[in-house]
C-alpha cells in the first residue's frame, strides 16, 4: 500500500488531519478503518468509480466516489535541529523512512512559533516552516551518508566495486531502490573514486536522494483562521500547496458519523440532515465558509494530490469477467490498485498476486473488450482482465 506521512512543526494540526483522514467511514464498508497502531492508519485517495459507466453502482463506492486505501502516518512534531537530536529528534525522522511521500502540515495562520508554541494569529511567518522540514530530512540523510562513507571507501578498493550497488546498500533503510540511486547519480557530477568526494558532493547526493525518495507536498492548514495574505504567499511558492482546514474536516466527519449531515470526504459542500443546535449550526457555517473559498476542506485534496500528482499513480481495476466487470464471486469492481504511471498489465498481475504475475499470459481491456499489448501503459480508471495460468 502507498504510504503517506504527515510531518511538520508541533501544533500545526498533523494529528487533527490524521484523525479526520483515518476516521471510520461507515458508508465505505469494504474498506473498514484499520488501526495499525496509534499513529499508523488507513486513509483513502478518492477517484471516479468506473461503475459510473455501468447501469448500476457497484456497491464498492459511494455513489460513484471510489475510495482507494493508502497508509497514513502521523509523525510527531519536528523542530529545527531535529537531525542533531533537538526536540524529539531522530526518532521521528526514522518514522518517515517508510513513507513514499510527505505531507508537510504548515500552520498557515502563523499562530505558532518555530517551536510550535502558540502565539497571536499572524505573529509567525509560515513561509519559514516550509523549508525546514525538507532541510531536516536532507541533513539527516547527509548524516547517514557521512557515517557510512568510510565503508563506501573501503568497498571501493575491491576490484568489483560498484558505486550504485554500494550506495543502494547504504540507503536502502531510507527507502531508496537501485533505480533511485542510479537516477540520482545520473543527475549530478561527482568524482569516480569515493576517496575524492568532499562534503559538497555528499550533501548534493543527500539532497537529491531525499527529493527522489521522499517528495513533499504542503498542506497550508488552519485556513479558517489564516490571514488571506499568508495564503496568497504560500500559494505563490513554486511548490505543491493545498489549503486545508483539518479541524473543519474533523467536524464534518464527526457530524456525518452522527447522522447530522450528508458529507463524503472530498465533497465541496455538505447538507444538514439532522437536528442540530444553534451552536453546531454556527460551527458548521464557519467550516462552510472556508470550504467555499477553496472548494472543500482540502484534506481529501491533499491526499489526492500526493497520490495522483506528486507520486503520479493511476487507479486500475482487475476483474475476471470482462463483460460484467466482476470477480469469481460475481462482485462488481471488487478491487482497486494504485500503480505508478507507466505500469503495464503484467505489473498489475504481480500487484494482484505474485502467482498471477508469474503465470501471466495476456490482458484484456474490459472497456473495449479487446486484448492489449504487454507494454500498454495502464491509465486512470482502466478495467482489466488478466489472463494467467494461475487463475
Ligand atoms: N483553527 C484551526 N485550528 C486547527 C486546525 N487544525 C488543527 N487545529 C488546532 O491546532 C492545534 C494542534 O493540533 P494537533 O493536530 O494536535 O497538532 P500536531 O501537529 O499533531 O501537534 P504535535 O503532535 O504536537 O506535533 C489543536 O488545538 C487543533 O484543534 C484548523 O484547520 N483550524
Ligand atoms: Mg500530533
Amino acid at each position: 500500500m502507498l504510504s503517506l506521512a504527515l510531518a511538520g512543526k508541533p501544533n500545526a494540526g498533523k494529528s487533527t488531519f490524521y484523525t479526520a483522514a483515518t476516521m471510520a467511514d461507515v458508508d465505505v464498508a469494504n474498506y473498514p478503518f484499520t488501526t495499525i497502531d496509534a499513529n499508523r492508519g488507513v486513509s483513502h485517495a478518492r477517484t471516479r468509480c468506473p461503475c459510473l459507466d455501468l447501469e448500476e453502482r457497484c456497491g464498492n463506492c459511494e455513489d460513484g466516489k471510489r475510495y482507494v486505501p493508502v497508509e497514513l502516518l502521523d509523525v510527531a512534531g519536528l523542530v529545527p535541529g531535529a537531525h542533531e537530536g533537538r526536540g524529539l529528534g531522530n526518532q521521528f525522522l526514522d518514522e518517515l523512512t517508510n513513507a513514499d511521500a510527505i505531507v508537510n502540515v504548515v500552520d498557515a495562520a502563523g499562530a505558532t512559533d518555530e517551536e510550535g508554541q502558540p502565539v497571536e494569529v499572524g505573529a509567525h511567518d509560515p513561509i519559514e516552516d516550509v523549508d525546514f522540514v525538507e532541510e531536516e530530512m536532507d541533513m539527516w540523510l547527509m548524516g547517514i551518508i557521512e557515517d557510512n562513507w568510510e565503508s563506501v571507501e573501503r568497498r571501493s578498493r575491491s576490484p568489483d566495486f560498484d558505486l550504485e550497488e554500494t550506495l543502494t546498500d547504504v540507503l536502502t533503510g531510507f527507502g531508496a531502490t537501485e533505480a533511485d540511486v542510479s537516477a540520482v547519480l545520473r543527475a549530478f557530477e561527482y568524482p569516480p573514486d569515493p576517496k575524492n568526494w568532499d562534503d559538497e558532493h555528499r550533501e548534493a547526493l543527500a539532497r537529491e536522494m531525499r527529493a527522489q525518495t521522499k517528495p513533499l507536498l504542503i498542506a497550508a492548514n488552519k485556513v479558517d483562521e489564516a490571514p488571506a495574505e499568508n495564503l496568497d504567499r504560500l500559494l505563490e511558492l513554486d511548490r505543491m500547496v493545498e489549503p486545508t482546514t483539518a479541524d473543519g474536516e474533523l467536524a464534518l466527519r464527526r457530524a456525518a458519523e452522527a447522522g447530522l449531515i450528508e458529507y463524503d470526504p472530498g465533497d465541496e459542500d455538505f447538507t444538514i440532515t439532522g437536528d442540530i443546535s444553534d451552536q453546531q449550526r454556527q460551527g458548521l457555517q464557519r467550516v462552510r465558509e472556508a470550504m467555499a473559498e477553496y472548494g472543500g476542506t482540502g484534506v481529501q485534496a491533499s491526499l489526492n494530490a500526493a497520490v495522483y500528482d506528486l507520486l503520479d499513480h493511476v487507479t486500475v481495476y482487475p476483474v475476471q469477467d470482462q463483460s460484467k466487470w466482476t470477480d469469481g464471486q460475481g462482485e462488481v469492481l471488487p478491487d482497486a490498485f494504485l500503480l505508478p504511471r507507466g505500469s503495464t498489465p503484467k505489473d498489475l498481475a504481480y500487484a494482484v498476486h505474485s502467482d498471477i504475475g508469474e503465470g501471466y499470459l495476456h490482458a484484456v481491456d474490459a472497456r473495449e473488450g479487446r486484448e492489449i499489448s504487454d507494454d500498454h501503459e495502464l491509465e486512470e480508471g482502466d478495467v482489466i482482465r488478466i489472463v494467467s495460468t494461475a487463475q
